[in-house]
């Protein structure tokens, strides 16, 4: 065991000489090799999605009706009205400031990427943020939101500061 212990140690360092230059090149080269393969998708995979689709989406003008949906805050409540509301793809709402504001429309739970893409480029001017619109303050201030190519589909929004007052509502895009 002893012997066969020092063979080993004397093998190993007689190996670790002779192969001293080789060895750790070939070793490095190797890691390095593994190392970029194991990099290189990780960090490709997050970057073509996103920026690239965002970037590549225009706002679409609706080319069909304009939908009526009124922002009140009264005695009875905050309240989109109608809450509800059924269009098709290409129509727009337009969302009129009636009383209690300020108000604004934020889309929710925009799950799938392209729609969420087509209607944040769809909704113009000073946003509070991505599918939100500016504050209606004045009465009678309006925004149009168009759903010019924004898929079928389902699409709860809130009015941001009274969404505790649920103050919200949802847009079926056939
Ligand atoms: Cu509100």
């Amino acid at each position: 065991m002893r012997f066969n212990g020092i063979a080993l140690l004397a093998s190993a360092a007689v190996l670790g000489a002779c192969g001293g230059e080789k060895k750790p090149a070939t070793d490095t080269a190797a890691a390095n090799a593994a190392a970029a393969s194991a990099t290189t998708p990780a960090t490709m995979t997050p970057a073509p999605a996103a920026p690239v689709a965002a970037g590549s989406v225009t706002a679409a003008p609706a080319t069909g009706a304009t939908h009526e949906v009124k922002m009140i805050g009264d005695a009875t409540g905050y309240k989109f009205d109608p809450a509800n509301i059924t269009i098709k793809q290409g129509d727009a709402i337009k969302f009129v400031m009636a009383s209690g504001g300020p108000h604004n429309v934020a889309f929710l739970n925009v799950t799938d990427a392209a729609a969420s893409a087509q209607l944040d480029a769809n909704m113009a001017g000073a946003k509070m943020g991505p599918l939100s619109s500016p504050m209606l303050m004045q009465p009678n201030e309006s925004y149009v939101v168009s759903f010019g190519k924004v898929p079928a589909g389902k699409y709860d929004f809130t009015c941001t500061p009274h969404a505790a007052m649920n103050m919200k509502g949802q847009v079926t895009v056939q």
